[in-house]
């Protein structure tokens, strides 16, 4: 498992997800900030990761739903602790993100991990939350007048809310005022270009690179 410069491992950051102990992951976390690796290196190194060996687990029948939910609330905690180093106080924001899950679907820990990014890097996020219908996205972008509009997806089935979505926001006229990108881990660059999306961002890294080049900062 990968270290860094300083020595610090991310294993034991790691098994501690897949443990599902949360006490033990904060511990950790701390740890690392204390040693000085960045916030961004605990969430692509250790979190995004740890999740996706959660997903494997999930898929070859060792973990069970209620594993999944526990290794999730395990990562929600940990990025708490971290958001706030993560927020680039008193950089000027590089503009305006509206978020969310879409209808059918509640899974938001990608959804959460690529917030925490944004706001890194210096967006205003919107997060709408989870399961949030078509009606949804467009009254929020009506509303908040956001320079981008990210939707995740996690279930195959619910994908399709996003091009409902999308036509929807050009039915109301709103679409030219609005990038629309998507992400999650079914969605592929194709299917963002198939739906007429602005684009696609295959984890939290990719979506703040995604975010900076379509508003050009
Ligand atoms: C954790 C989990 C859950 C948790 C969710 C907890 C939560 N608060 O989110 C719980 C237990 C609640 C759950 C429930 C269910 N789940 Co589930 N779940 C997962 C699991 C294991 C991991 C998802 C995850 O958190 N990944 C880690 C994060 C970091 O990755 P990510 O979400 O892909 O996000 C990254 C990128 O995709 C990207 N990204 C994500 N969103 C966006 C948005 C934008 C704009 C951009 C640019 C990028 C981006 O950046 C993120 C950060 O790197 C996946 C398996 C998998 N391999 O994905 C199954 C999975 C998604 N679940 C699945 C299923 C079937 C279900 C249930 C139906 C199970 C059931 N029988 O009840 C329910 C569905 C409920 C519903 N209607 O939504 C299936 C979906 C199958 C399919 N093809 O459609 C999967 C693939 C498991 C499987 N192999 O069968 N699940």
């Amino acid at each position: 498992m990968s270290a860094t410069d300083n020595g610090f491992s991310y294993a034991p950051l790691i098994d501690s997800v897949l443990n599902q102990d949360d006490a033990r992951l904060l511990e950790l976390v701390k740890d690392a900030l204390g040693k000085g690796v960045s916030p961004e290196d605990i969430v692509t190194s250790g979190l995004q990761p740890a999740m996706g060996i959660v997903g494997e687990k999930y898929s070859t029948g060792e973990f069970f739903v209620p594993d999944m939910l526990l290794a999730s609330r395990a990562v929600s905690r940990a990025l708490a602790v971290l958001k706030p180093r993560l927020s680039s106080a008193g950089v000027p924001s590089r503009g305006r993100v509206v978020i969310g899950t879409v209808f059918g679907d509640i899974h938001d820990v990608g959804k959460n991990l690529v917030t925490t990014m944004l706001e890194g890097t210096g967006f205003q996020v919107v997060d709408l939350g989870i399961n949030i219908p078509v009606s949804g996205f467009v009254k929020a972008v009506e509303e908040h007048k956001p320079d981008i509009l990210g939707m995740s997806a996690l279930v195959t089935t619910t994908m399709v809310v996003m091009a409902e979505v999308i036509k929807a926001l050009k039915e109301a006229d709103l679409r030219s005022r609005v990038k629309v990108i998507v992400g999650g881990a079914p969605v592929t660059k194709h299917y963002a270009d198939y739906i007429g999306a602005d684009g696609y961002g295959a984890n939290g890294g990719d979506a703040a690179k995604l975010c900076r080049e379509l508003v050009g900062k």
